[in-house]
């Protein structure tokens, strides 16, 4: 299993790191990230912050192209973006589960109760209007449920309060969100661990919506094939990753023993949506590092999303859900980047039955696997390219006829970063927002007698191409 920082020597051999030093982690991070993101760029290793020891790095960019997204779950660097989508459907999906190790590299350091400071790091403030430091972007945020015993692992932004303090913003219906309120429930803090550089499969992993029930450590270990190696935390009993770079134990304490002012933080819709709020907090017991530890910076950017080249947080799951529901047919399914791989959801499917299209579109508002933030949902045939967006609108302008072909579904599930939601509903804590289902199949009664695409056929094309090869580009 590769490691952060075994991952980076492994995109080094390949071309593909940018090595900077002297960087500003105050705002100057964050630009050149987002500046070398647009552009397709390599991912980034800084070093040498003004004012930090040598050694003490930050790296970003990390799974920002498709070649290296597979390169960190271990598939061949030239795979295809649909072909990583399926892996990541798991269909012969066995749970590899962590095995414990007594120690690992990142307990090289310890740092316990007063001698835990989390400015020992070169924290960056990416965006302009960003309220703090955040030390959790890249993040694997661990908690145990306290009745089923099941561990979970998500990507939960932490920001730094003080020496020994982090903010944590959870989004409600998120899986450590439900395991946090058990705990708080019964007037206990929650026990938890977060991992501040770890390994890229399992930040991944804690990214997607893998289904309740399922440890992303062991999805982790199934993608990678190979066992993810923990030590057990002294404090919480909670799996540390033994080859972390940055991981933490703690506390997280119930809203009303203490909250403070979180955000606002650049997010991933474009906006600084959530704006800054109380929030709980983590109390910080204990820090353990690595030697010359490295941050693993995710920030979030507007869309499309470059921390992930690939949609697998929830497209894969979709595609799952959808067909556990009954939806027969699928061809593809894509949440465009457009929406930040949640927004905007296409799917591609042959139809065999009226009703089929909003069948499939309305499966995806009920699912877990696509529902959050799903704002756009359009159904395409079987001949659209969900991926390709001019054929998607192509087809919404020519299939469909709005005052019969559009649903809006009211209600669903949303957040408050949703930088759409009105003011007073905002106030009251309702964050839901309404779907547009735009169903840009052929109609299916008339569907014979649609007129056909005059894009040559691919029987014509061939044979054109085979005759006039030296003259096509
Ligand atoms: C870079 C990044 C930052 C994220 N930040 C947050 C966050 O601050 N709060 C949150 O609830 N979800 C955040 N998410 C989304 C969750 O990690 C994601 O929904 C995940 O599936 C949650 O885990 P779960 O499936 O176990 O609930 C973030 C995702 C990424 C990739
Ligand atoms: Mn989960």
């Amino acid at each position: 299993m590769l490691d952060l920082r075994g991952f980076l020597r492994k995109v080094r051999e390949d071309g593909d790191l940018q090595e900077l030093e002297q960087v500003d982690w105050d705002l100057e991070l964050g630009t050149l990230t987002e500046l070398l993101a647009e552009k397709g760029g390599p991912a980034l290793l800084f070093d040498k912050f003004k004012g930090y020891p040598e050694g003490y790095r930050v790296a970003t960019n990390v799974c920002g192209t498709v070649r290296r997204f597979a390169t960190a779950i271990g598939m061949p660097p030239d795979t295809g973006r649909l072909d990583i989508i399926k892996k990541w459907r798991a269909v012969d999906f066995k749970p590899v589960k962590p095995v414990e190790v007594k120690t690992g590299p990142v307990m090289e350091n310890i740092h316990l109760g007063n001698d835990v400071n989390l400015y020992e790091f070169p924290v960056p403030r990416y965006h302009e209007h960003d309220g703090g430091r955040y030390i959790g972007t890249g993040v694997a945020v661990i908690m145990r449920d306290p009745d089923e015993g099941g561990v979970n692992v998500g990507v939960q932004r932490g920001m730094v309060h003080d020496e020994k303090t982090l903010g944590l913003y959870i989004s409600p219906g998120k899986h450590n969100a439900i395991i946090r309120q058990k705990y708080w429930a019964r007037g206990e803090s929650c026990p938890v661990v977060m991992d501040f550089g770890p390994a890229p499969i399992l930040f991944l992993s804690a990214a997607s919506h893998v289904p309740w029930g399922i440890s992303e450590f062991d999805w982790a270990g199934y993608l990678a094939n190979e066992p993810i190696e923990v030590v057990r935390g002294e404090i919480t009993g909670l799996p540390v990753p033994a080859n972390s770079e940055i991981a933490i134990e703690g506390e997280y304490l119930p809203p009303e023993v203490e909250s403070r002012i979180e955000g606002p933080l650049g997010e991933w819709t474009g906006y600084y949506g959530g704006g800054e709020r109380r929030e709980p907090v983590v109390r910080v017991k204990a820090l353990y590092h690595r030697g010359n530890p490295i941050l693993f910076g995710a920030p979030p950017m507007k869309p499309p999303n470059y921390a992930f080249a690939v949609q697998v947080r929830t497209t894969p799951f979709l595609w799952n859900d959808l067909e556990k529901a009954g939806v027969r047919g699928i061809k593809s399914v894509w949440e465009h980047e457009a929406g930040g791989g949640r927004m905007i959801t296409i799917i591609s499917l042959k139809q065999d039955h009226g009703g089929h299209a909003r069948q499939a579109g309305l499966a995806v508002v009920g699912s877990h696997g696509g529902g959050y933030m799903s704002k756009l949902v359009i159904v395409v045939d079987e001949d659209i390219d969900p991926t390709d967006l001019n054929e998607v609108l192509w087809a919404v302008v020519t299939r469909a006829n709005f005052d019969t072909s559009v649903d809006i579904i009211k209600g669903c599930w949303g957040s408050r970063l949703d930088p759409a939601l009105p003011p007073d509903k905002r106030e009251k804590g309702d964050f839901t927002h309404s779907v547009m289902l735009i169903d840009a199949c052929k109609p299916f009664y008339w569907r014979h007698l649609f007129p056909p695409v005059n894009k040559a056929s691919e029987e014509l094309r061939t044979k054109i191409i085979e005759k006039w090869r030296d003259k096509i580009p």
